[in-house]
């Protein structure tokens, strides 16, 4: 198709800025232009204005991404306006504001949920259409922006969404990482990873504020001298000093007008570093050189929780701590000068774990060695103004960092870290005197052969709060892992139960559940999803249940096509879908999954399967580059996947795939096709889990063991419809004691010839000793996931969960149940916990235009 470039414009390519010019800084104030339409009309007008001018095209075809890039230009610029005007506000109220540090942002594509908090989804259809194309396959054009490994980048990113739709003054700051999360391959059932160029076409959505920019420093060495007062004070000398770029994305609210910021740094080799470090000589090396500061924002780790102490890791969190504080505190002496009275009243900083609680230390830094406060006044203002949330209960995924690192690369923080600990040792013996076992439990440095600064405790010191993610992980940070410190300090520990956003999880990814619960009971769940309770007096209503049926088949046909493209394996979408995604971890158990897998088989081929509904089992997920165990399981899972789905006897009645490459996008396709949402960690191991939230949302039933949030989700749909099995935590520590899976095999005909089946070979014919490891784990006395202890409850729960969906008017019931009893699982709950209990804030009031 031939298009006309339209040269008739409104607005600036370059966009408007997010925080723009100061209030109170002399200027040019920006033209006051009329608004940009929202019509069908002025959107075409201004994608044909980019997609001729700014990518220089002619000629529409389905191959190239620029309609895609075109048309969020367009969309940026309506936010751009809304932006401006969100941040005019904040800054004229000078109230209370939170920056949320955070690694990781998990945010997945932004049209879709652009378009829809804009209400423009209506009016971009007609414009796409009138281009002849499909507006579904330009969202496909674009690459998920994945800069987090999983949970915890993508919670960050639902938090973006209900701070903006709840007007909460949130400023977010991440790193702009040139690779994100690794894509992933299988080569002969293993995974070969990908580099993730997702900045390759540009990303359409981010501002480049050079202005903005800050010097971070690393290594040298700090020095003691005397001011001009006379007094002593310390200065940070010889560094190696690197810029930080900021990238702001805007995060808009649903139909509120609201935009928040999202501001990513990048780092940049100032001029100083090419010269003075580098100068052998050769101009060309210098430049060369700049690699090495360049190379901090280069990569997101894509590490298991155990994997810890790389020192480019450190310089990535310290470089994301000083750049955010330093940006704070530049916003924050423009208006108030250098008194910090007030700084703690009117500012919080929210730590998403302990990746960014360098944050502490630097903070004390830029308040001592900059601003002149005392230690006391510093130590004030940082620990009223730090919030600490922990997503972790295995105590080996504890965040430490050797002190020799630290003394290379940032000898001024160690100096105020080792000054923090011996104020909270005296502390600690003022408050138990003579107990020196405790205070070497407590200690900010753990003694030993290599001396380390352990993260959570400097969190938690230098913070005014401390939360876990679900009741049941609160409550063992309490009892167990921070048992001294919650003893100490009892009103800094709270709970805040994770959620997920009902835009994305819901209304955008499920259109097809959004339009049937809209007609139902109308749409006002999309801001208070409470409100989906009004669906449960329907559950039993046969006509409702038939459509409700009828939307999950679309879904799951819509699945079972992208699965064929992806695998070559054909589902039929009768089956039960049965799915388990996630990153690849021992806690979280794939391996007992497949046990069951190669269970049903085994019943299957011994001719006792026809009670069985025919099921598809769905396992996704990456395993970490380093985490060989990982990686052997989903070797395991695609072998057994080879002999499963090849074996014409489980034609129609058992698929096993293994869906390559998950991602955000992924999960947008999967949660509204599943029928069994599979959350089977160990007890006391998974912190929360959301994934398990986005399923229920979507009228998926849950099987798992009381573990994180499950136990919430139980509480709410009620144990009738939620499948239970496994060990409790307490019986989980209990029982490892005189652990024998040996002899938990031979007692069960089941799980024996299941074990026979794997030990023989079966699934590995032509590799032998390929899936050894992963099969003697199984045995192994010393699994610490125990997973032998569960199989039979495993196995037991699912032939309940086959039986329950043969009755399909019952199961349509119980899937009718989940979604209304969802409510409490939104980030908009969420974040008003935090709000209240937390951050206390007022919501943004935008001024008139
Ligand atoms: C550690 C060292 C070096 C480099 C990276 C890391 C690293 C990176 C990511 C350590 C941990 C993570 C991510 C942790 C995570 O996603 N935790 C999950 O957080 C969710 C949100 O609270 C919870 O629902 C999950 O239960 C929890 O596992």
């Amino acid at each position: 198709m031939e298009v006309q470039p339209d040269a008739a414009h409104g607005s600036n390519g370059s966009g408007s800025n997010g925080s723009g010019g100061k209030g109170g800084s002399p200027g040019i104030e920006l033209l006051e232009t009329p608004p940009l339409e929202m019509t069908t009309d002025a959107l075409l007008r201004d994608v044909m204005h980019y997609f001729g001018h700014s990518f220089g095209q002619r000629v529409i075809n389905t191959g190239e991404p620029f309609i895609y890039q075109s048309l969020a230009l367009a969309v940026r610029d309506r936010l751009s306006e809304r932006w401006t005007r969100t941040s005019a506000a904040v800054e004229r109220d000078d109230r209370r504001q939170v920056a949320y540090l955070s690694l990781e942002f998990l945010l997945g594509r932004l049209l879709r949920n652009a378009l829809l908090n804009l209400d423009l989804q209506g009016a971009v259809n007609d414009a796409m259409e009138r281009l002849g194309l499909n507006l579904e396959d330009v969202y496909d054009r674009e690459h998920d922006a994945g800069l987090g490994n999983g949970g915890l980048g993508r919670l960050a990113a639902c938090f973006l969404d209900s701070c903006a739709t709840l007007r909460l003054p949130v400023i977010s700051y991440g790193i702009r990482y040139q690779y994100g999360m690794f894509r992933q391959r299988l080569e002969n059932g293993q995974q070969v990873e990908a580099p993730d160029s997702w900045l390759l076409d540009g990303f359409p959505w981010e501002i480049k504020r050079l202005q903005l920019a800050q010097t971070i420093r690393f290594g040298g060495h700090s020095e003691a001298y005397t001011d001009g007062a006379g007094h002593a004070r310390y200065r940070w000398v010889n560094t190696h000093d690197v810029l930080a770029v900021p990238f702001d994305v805007p995060v808009p609210g649903y139909r509120n007008d609201i935009v928040n910021t999202l501001r990513l740094w990048s780092a940049v080799a100032t001029d100083e570093f090419d010269l003075e470090e580098f100068n052998a000589g050769s101009y060309a090396d210098a430049v060369a050189a700049k690699n090495a500061a360049e190379n901090i924002t280069m990569v997101l780790y894509p590490n298991a929780e155990t994997e810890n102490g790389q020192e480019l890791r450190l310089r990535q969190q310290y470089f994301l701590a000083s750049a955010s504080l330093q940006d704070m505190l530049r916003e924050w002496v423009e208006r108030h000068g250098d008194d910090f009275s007030e700084f703690a009243d009117k500012r919080c900083v929210q730590l998403n774990d302990t990746h960014p609680a360098v944050a502490v230390p630097e903070l004390m830094r830029l308040l001592l060695d900059h601003y002149g406060l005392t230690w006391s006044e510093a130590w004030t203002v940082t620990s009223r103004t730090m919030a600490y949330t922990n997503h972790t209960l295995l105590p080996e995924a504890l965040e430490a960092w050797s002190v020799d690192m630290f003394r290379n690369l940032l000898p001024r923080l160690l100096d105020i870290i080792l000054e923090i600990n011996a104020h909270f040792i005296k502390t600690v013996g003022d408050r138990w005197p003579g107990d020196s076992e405790r205070v070497a439990r407590m200690s900010i440095i753990e003694e030993g052969p290599t001396q380390m600064v352990r993260m959570a405790y400097l969190a938690i010191v230098g913070s005014f709060s401390v939360n876990g993610v679900a009741e049941l992980h609160s409550r063992l940070l309490r009892e167990g892992l921070f048992r001294d410190f919650a003893e100490l300090w009892p009103h800094k520990f709270n709970n805040k139960t994770n959620g997920v956003t009902q835009r994305r999880w819901l209304a955008a990814c499920n259109p097809g559940l959004a339009t049937l619960v809209t007609e139902k009971i109308g749409d006002g769940w999309t801001t208070d999803l409470e409100q989906l309770a009004a669906l449960a007096p329907y559950a039993g209503d046969t006509e409702f249940q038939k459509r409700w049926r009828h939307v999950k088949y679309t879904n799951k046909k819509r699945l079972a096509r992208q699965i064929a493209r992806c695998t070559g394996i054909s589902l039929d979408c009768g089956m039960l879908f049965d799915v388990q995604v996630k990153r690849i971890h021992e806690y979280k158990r794939q391996l007992l999954n497949v046990l069951h897998a190669v269970h049903l088989y085994d019943r299957i081929r011994r001719g006792d399967g026809d009670e069985l509904p025919p099921r598809a089992i769905i396992i996704g997920g990456k395993a970490a580059p380093g985490y060989a165990m990982a990686k052997s399981i989903i070797k395991f899972i695609n072998n057994v996947a080879a002999v499963i789905n090849t074996d014409p006897a489980m034609q129609g009645r058992l698929a096993l795939v293994f869906y390559p490459d998950y991602n955000v996008s992924a999960m947008e396709l999967i949660c509204p096709a599943a029928d069994l949402s599979e959350q089977i960690s160990t007890a006391g191991k998974e912190a929360s889990g959301t994934g398990n939230m986005k399923f229920m949302m979507n009228g998926a039933l849950t099987i798992g063991t009381l573990d994180g949030a499950n136990v919430e989700i139980r509480e709410a749909v009620g144990a009738d419809n939620f499948f239970l099995f496994g060990l409790t935590v307490e019986e989980i520590e209990a029982a490892r004691d005189g652990y024998d899976p040996t002899a938990i095999i031979a007692h069960d005909s089941d799980f024996s010839r299941v074990m026979k089946l794997l030990e023989c070979g079966h699934f590995n014919r032509f590799e032998p000793g390929i899936l050894d490891p992963v099969i003697a784990s199984v045995r192994s006395p010393h699994d610490v996931w125990m997973t032998a202890a569960d199989f039979r409850g495993f196995v037991d729960a699912q032939n309940r969960v086959a039986e329950a969906y043969m009755d399909s008017a019952n199961w349509t019931r119980m899937s009718i149940l989940n979604t209304a009893s969802a409510g409490r699982f939104s980030t908009d709950r969420t974040m008003r916990d935090y709000n209240n209990d937390i951050w206390k804030l007022e919501p943004i009031e935008l001024g008139g235009r």
